[in-house]
């Protein structure tokens, strides 16, 4: 007898696939579509198809431990893991800032939400953040600033009731496979659908767009207020909706004529002919939908350029609407559970903030805290959390669930900072990993299909993940892990959860009236009814769109008046090339699971770089070749890959090759951490460097 199919989501990218897992068929289980899922409707990619096959490869099975970094590993009992932890944080108690956790949008929500009550409400410092900060902090600074809250206004159903999709800064094709399908065949049958990318290189979305405007590297600002212009000056703008749903108007109209067409396309290295079109189809189309993701929020200016798109919507009335808005597409799984769980150091559970004495307040009692408990001031971001150890500020530091040693910028400097570590703790599903080289203490993590947990995607759906298998050797939850912390240094009333379903229970409740509001969702509903969408209070069906009464949370919309500031690192003389980075189809970040399945390896068997073929030929370099890549900062090593899909002057390289995966071929050793004043998320997306033929 079979057991029947598990309904749950894909743990890889933030489209929320849904899948049905066979448990009991093959070694690991099979999957299959879930064709009731709304988000995609039966349809997966390659790696949400092949994702049980990493289940049993290389998983760490049970805590170990060394005294410094140059000893082996030694196991030890979960017993002496807790306990040495629960020391370390007693000795630091008087000093909480310098305990730091870096987590990751990977987790569930219910993960985040007890790393969360632990650190920000009983420890007493905000230092919990993410790898969101390298993904997702510049769209959540944006909306923030544009609209008083955070939060995609949009859905996948947009991508079919479109008349023009405008894709800036996103590799769609390949980061979110499913949702470019429904965008490319909606695009396919309805002809007078215009489908245009901007992106240095042309990817495979690109190729499938009506226009690609192949921009320089970090000119998306000149483009967008370029387009503003144009529209302005043909009569495009939506004067009704400006009066009445937006403020900052007039500032902007300062900024945009600073940016006449001809000035942008030579800045942008595009034709005025192209831009024209773009403007022109933005003006004639009924609902325009922006999506965008990492070519904007990777930016030393990510939260202005995410702004910047945001204008031209509210310029022109286009969001509030089906088919129309700013669609920021989030990366991973539960990049969004982490915003509404308060996973970055600035934020807390419920869309709340840490710098809001009434959002203190609030959780101060939810939490039976006393007043004062939660600090006030931002905790250490990601970069700030390596400049800590530089310092001997942090004393402790507990990653979980990321790879920082191959997915930080300036890997040579982290590789240092974290060699200075007074002790690393490091939460894993595999082993090894290029972070386990730096760590203390491994502790063994469960990972997708064996804890029951949600995750939120793109457009705002929530569903459940339930537990289809048991983990491996010893492995636990995360939230048990950080839960059974908690008891040992005597919080144990605050973290009386026996199950998953108690902790998201607690946590939905404080999401009530606030804009994630999901305090209509339990487990149990989520497993009756399927997924939804928040807002969702009690007895509600779950919400498509926001902002469709165009009451905004501060009220008006705000137009944004920031000029462009460039790369923060532009080329020079010595450092002529800009270096660009980014993902393939079957490869999934550092590869701890995708580089473990053979189908995966074959698509993509090694790193390369990508470089234009009239700078080859000036280089005298072929296809194959190996060159040295060298910034201020580190190097690396790579075959060249001859295309003329790359903008001449910039190369690409993939950044799934860690040290594990590839010798001397990590582009993080190349990239600086230079970030946005508003949302402190590097510029990985460009870096100057010099090439060299080996
Ligand atoms: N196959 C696969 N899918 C994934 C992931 C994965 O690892 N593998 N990871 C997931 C995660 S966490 C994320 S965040 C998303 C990322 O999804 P995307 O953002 O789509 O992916 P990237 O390849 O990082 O970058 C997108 C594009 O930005 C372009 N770009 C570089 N510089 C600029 C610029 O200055 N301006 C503009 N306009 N574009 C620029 C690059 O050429 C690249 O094609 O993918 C998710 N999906
Ligand atoms: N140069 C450059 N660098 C980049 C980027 C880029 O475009 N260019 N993109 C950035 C972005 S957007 C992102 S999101 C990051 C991604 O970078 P990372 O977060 O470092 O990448 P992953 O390989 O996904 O690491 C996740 C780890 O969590 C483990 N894991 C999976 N599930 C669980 C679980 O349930 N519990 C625990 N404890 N562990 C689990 C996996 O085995 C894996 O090792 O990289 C960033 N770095
Ligand atoms: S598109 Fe994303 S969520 Fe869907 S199957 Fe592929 S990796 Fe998984
Ligand atoms: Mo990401």
């Amino acid at each position: 007898m079979t057991t029947p199919p598990v309904k749950t989501l894909c743990p890889y990218c933030g489209v929320g696939c849904g899948l049905e897992v066979l448990p009991s068929v093959g070694e690991t289980g099979q999957v299959r579509g879930d064709r009731t899922h709304p988000s995609s409707l039966g349809k997966v990619c390659v790696k949400g198809a092949t994702v049980t096959q990493a289940l049993n490869r290389d998983r760490l099975l049970y805590p170990l431990r060394r005294s410094s970094l140059q000893d082996p590993f030694t196991p030890v009992t979960w017993d002496q893991a807790l306990e040495e932890i629960t020391n370390r944080i007693q000795a630091l108690q008087a000093t909480p800032e310098s305990i730091c956790m870096y987590g990751s949008g990977q987790l569930q929500t219910e993960d985040y939400y007890v790393a969360q009550k632990l650190l920000k409400g009983c420890l007493g410092t905000n230092n919990f953040d993410s790898n969101s900060r390298l993904c997702m902090s510049s769209a959540v600074a944006a909306y923030q600033q544009s609209f008083g809250a955070d939060g995609p206004p949009c859905c996948y159903e947009d991508l079919e009731l479109t008349d023009y999709a405008f894709l800036i800064g996103t590799n769609t094709a390949e980061c979110h496979p499913i949702i470019f399908n429904r965008l490319r065949l909606h695009h396919k049958h309805h002809p007078g659908t215009r489908l245009v990318v901007v992106d240095p290189r042309t990817t495979p979305t690109a190729s499938a767009a009506d226009l690609h405007l192949a921009i320089k590297p970090g000119t998306d600002i000149h483009l967008l207020h370029g387009l503003g212009r144009l529209l302005l000056d043909q009569g495009g703008a939506n004067q009704e909706f400006i009066a009445r749903h937006t403020q900052g108007f007039e500032d902007y109209l300062k900024v945009l004529s600073h940016y006449p067409p001809d000035r942008v396309a030579a800045t942008c290295g595009i034709t005025i002919a192209d831009l024209k079109q773009v403007a022109h189809w933005w003006q004639t189309s009924k609902r325009v939908l922006s999506l965008w993701s990492m070519g904007l929020n990777q930016s030393a200016e990510g939260t202005a350029k995410a702004r910047a798109l945001i204008n031209l919507h509210l310029l022109t009335g286009q969001i509030g609407k089906p088919g129309a808005g700013p669609f920021s597409l989030t990366g991973q799984p539960n990049a969004m559970g982490g915003r509404e769980t308060g996973g970055l150091s600035h934020l807390l559970p419920g869309y709340r903030s840490v710098t809001n004495p009434q959002h203190r307040h609030e959780l101060e009692v939810a939490w039976g805290l006393t007043r004062g408990q939660i600090s006030p001031r931002p905790g250490r971001d990601a970069w700030e959390i390596i400049t800590g150890l530089e310092t001997g500020a942090v004393g402790l530091l507990w990653i979980v669930a990321t790879n920082p040693l191959v997915s930080l910028p300036d890997l040579e400097r982290v590789k240092a900072a974290l060699a200075q570590s007074p002790f690393t703790i490091y939460q894993e599903a595999y082993h090894p990993t290029e972070t386990a080289a730096f760590a203390h203490l491994l502790l063994p993590a469960a990972q997708w299909g064996e804890k029951t947990g949600t995750m939120t995607n793109s457009e705002r759906r929530v569903t459940l993940c339930p537990q289809f298998r048991s983990p491996p050797g010893q492995a636990q939850a995360d939230w048990r892990i950080f839960a059974q912390v908690a008891h040992r240094l005597g919080f144990g009333a605050q973290f009386p959860y026996q199950e998953s379903s108690q902790v998201f229970e607690e946590f939905a409740a404080l999401t009530a009236g606030r804009p994630c509001d999901l305090s209509g969702l339990s487990h149990r509903r989520l497993s009756e009814q399927g997924p939804c969408q928040w807002p969702c209070p009690p007895g509600h069906p779950g919400t498509p769109r926001l902002y469709q009464d165009l009451n905004f949370p501060s009220g008006r919309a705000r137009f944004s008046a920031t000029h462009s500031h460039g790369l923060a690192e532009p080329p020079d003389s010595t450092y002529p090339w800009v270096l660009t980075s980014g993902r393939l189809y079957g490869h999934w970040h550092t590869q701890t699971r995708t580089g473990r399945i053979e189908k995966l390896r074959q698509m993509h068997p090694e790193p390369f770089l990508e470089i234009h073929p009239r700078d080859a030929a000036k280089l005298g370099i072929e296809t194959g070749d190996a060159v040295q890549v060298r910034s201020r900062r580190g190097q690396a090593q790579l075959p060249v890959r001859i295309t003329a899909a790359i903008t001449p002057g910039t190369l690409f390289v993939p950044m799934h090759w860690g040290a594990l995966w590839a010798d001397q071929a990590a582009v993080n050793t190349l990239t600086h951490p230079l970030a946005c004043p508003d949302s402190h998320q590097p510029e990985l997306k460009a870096c100057a460097v010099q090439i060299f033929p080996l």
